[in-house]
């Protein structure tokens, strides 16, 4: 439990409105993807093509979480600057993590982030974290205190606990890479042919963040968008996505990486850095760092 003066919220309260916020957005969200699968004018602030369903949960998780109290600021993917609601903890949110999967109708997700620090916060200062998984049905994985929880939400944006004190299972058997194949670095390819060379392991990469995420998360593995020839950063904002999902993973039991150290660790200058991610098993995040550690 925080410590907090008498009379003055703690930080928990703000989590479960913040969750229960999210949960609530997520039918919605997903209702408004019907009809808004094409692109707009804009680009968002790392220069990537916007869809409309991009904007409009955007503009609702702002609307919504931003209203709530001890909500001191909103940011998002979408947007190039936090925008000032109040005082309290600040969420970063990436409002539909994958939407290039929106056309050939495929998993997408919704991930929000909570910092005490203001912005751009480090991962050291993340408080709670969670995303939503838009699948043949929709669920939620909550993690705050060190713990994941997984709910599946209905269609009133009510969450039904699925799996308390999620485990990520010790026998792992998925991988999923993201990036063009001939743009890795040599020794993450070699690291891969080691997982693949094990029998016990199956491709099963997606091409959206959080549905790449749960399969890990469901069945035990490595899930990676790595460093790459051209750009040493990978593709992932470490504020919207990396920083929440290695905090969701290790909360599971699991571990997560930029390539020499967890995520959570490293530090930012900006908001929408960019930074590799792995995530997975203990054992084939420090097989994976070993691997890339002299490249
Ligand atoms: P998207 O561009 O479709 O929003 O960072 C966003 C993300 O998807 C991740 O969800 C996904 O892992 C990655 O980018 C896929 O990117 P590429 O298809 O460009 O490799």
């Amino acid at each position: 439990m925080d410590e907090h003066p008498p009379g003055i919220e703690s930080n928990r309260e703000v989590i479960g409105r913040i969750f229960t916020t999210v949960a609530e957005a997520a039918p919605d969200i997903r209702a408004g993807l019907v009809g808004r699968r094409d692109a707009v004018a804009e680009e968002n602030p790392s220069g990537e093509t916007q869809k409309a369903a991009d904007v409009y949960a955007d503009e609702m998780l702002c609307e919504r979480l931003g209203s709530l109290s001890g909500v001191g600021s909103y940011a998002s993917e979408e947007r190039s600057d936090p925008v000032d609601t109040g005082s309290g903890v600040n969420v970063c949110v990436d409002p539909l993590d994958g939407s290039s999967n929106l056309e050939p109708n495929a998993t997408m997700g919704t991930i929000v982030a909570v910092y005490e620090d203001s912005l751009p916060a480090s991962g050291e200062s993340i408080i709670a974290a969670a995303y939503v998984l838009y699948g043949p049905i929709t669920t939620m994985m909550a993690a705050e205190d060190d713990t994941t929880h997984e709910y599946r939400i209905d269609s009133s944006g009510v969450g039904h606990l699925m799996n308390e004190a999620v485990s990520i299972p010790d026998d792992p058997t998925v991988y999923g890479f993201g990036g063009r194949v001939p743009d890795w670095p040599t020794a993450f390819h070699s690291f891969v042919d080691t997982i693949e060379s094990d029998n016990s392991m199956k491709l099963r990469y997606g091409g959206a963040m959080i549905g790449d995420v749960n399969q890990i998360m469901t069945y035990g593995g490595i899930f990676g968008y790595p460093a790459l020839n051209s750009a040493p950063d990978g593709k992932l904002r470490a504020e919207f996505e990396a920083y929440p999902v290695g905090y969701i993973v290790e909360s599971a039991g699991g571990a997560s990486s930029d390539g020499s150290q967890s995520l959570l660790t490293i530090d930012i200058t900006e908001l929408h850095e960019r930074t590799p991610v792995y995530v997975g098993n203990k054992s084939l995040v420090q097989k994976l760092q070993a691997a890339v550690a002299h490249w």
